[in-house]
């Protein structure tokens, strides 16, 4: 299926930070092999001057989601650590980008990008009514981002090809995808823009 973006269409990239990459505190298996996706998307939507939207993790040492403070996370993406920062290699256009910084209070955490932040009344303001969504990882903050987006009203695509799961449970990323399709989101791979 071919899909042509329009002036109402954000492309959303999920979490792009050294500590989900091979290496890093939380990994995300072969994660660091969808930065060049995710850079196609991003240089398509600057060319066509379409807003996008960087979310990071970006936690407090506290954050209730570490192992040390009880949680079931290993430390990952402190605030200020160059774990937290985005990975290497991927494009952070000069302009029309927005960073949308989540768990950021020690007693609240967020998988989805629109928890506990501006992102909602961002894309309102600019009159997006569709999100493209890409980044890591596809069965946490990916999907939860999704079906924030879903629930908000806005509608979804998922850009399968520059997601990437962690898969705790093996098929946890297939069933994700599985959920996220149930709630309407459309699949798309970039050969399929236009
Ligand atoms: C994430 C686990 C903990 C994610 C964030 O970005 O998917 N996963 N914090
Ligand atoms: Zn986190």
């Amino acid at each position: 299926m071919k899909i042509r973006i329009t002036e109402r269409d954000a492309l959303i990239v999920v979490d792009m930070q050294k500590d989900f990459m091979p290496g890093g505190a939380l990994a995300v298996p072969d994660a660091d092999g969808i930065v060049s996706t995710v850079n196609a998307y991003i240089d398509h939507f600057v060319k066509l001057d379409r807003p996008i939207y960087f979310t990071r993790d970006w936690h407090p040492s506290t954050h209730l989601s570490f192992k040390q403070n009880g949680g079931i996370w290993p430390e990952h993406c402190r605030q200020d650590t160059e774990g937290a920062e985005f990975a290497e290699g991927l494009l952070l256009p000069s302009d029309n980008r927005f960073i949308i910084s989540k768990g950021v209070s020690e007693d609240f955490d967020a998988y989805s990008g629109f928890q506990g932040t501006p992102l909602e009344s961002l894309l309102l303001e600019r009159g997006i009514s569709r999100v493209f969504v890409s980044g890591v990882a596809t069965d946490y903050c990916v999907k939860h981002t999704l079906l924030g987006a879903e629930h908000l009203g806005f509608r979804t695509v998922l850009l399968e090809d520059a997601v990437k799961g962690v898969d705790l449970q093996p098929g946890d990323s297939e069933k994700a995808i599985d959920a996220m399709m149930q709630k309407g989101a459309v699949l798309c791979t970039f050969e399929e823009l236009v």
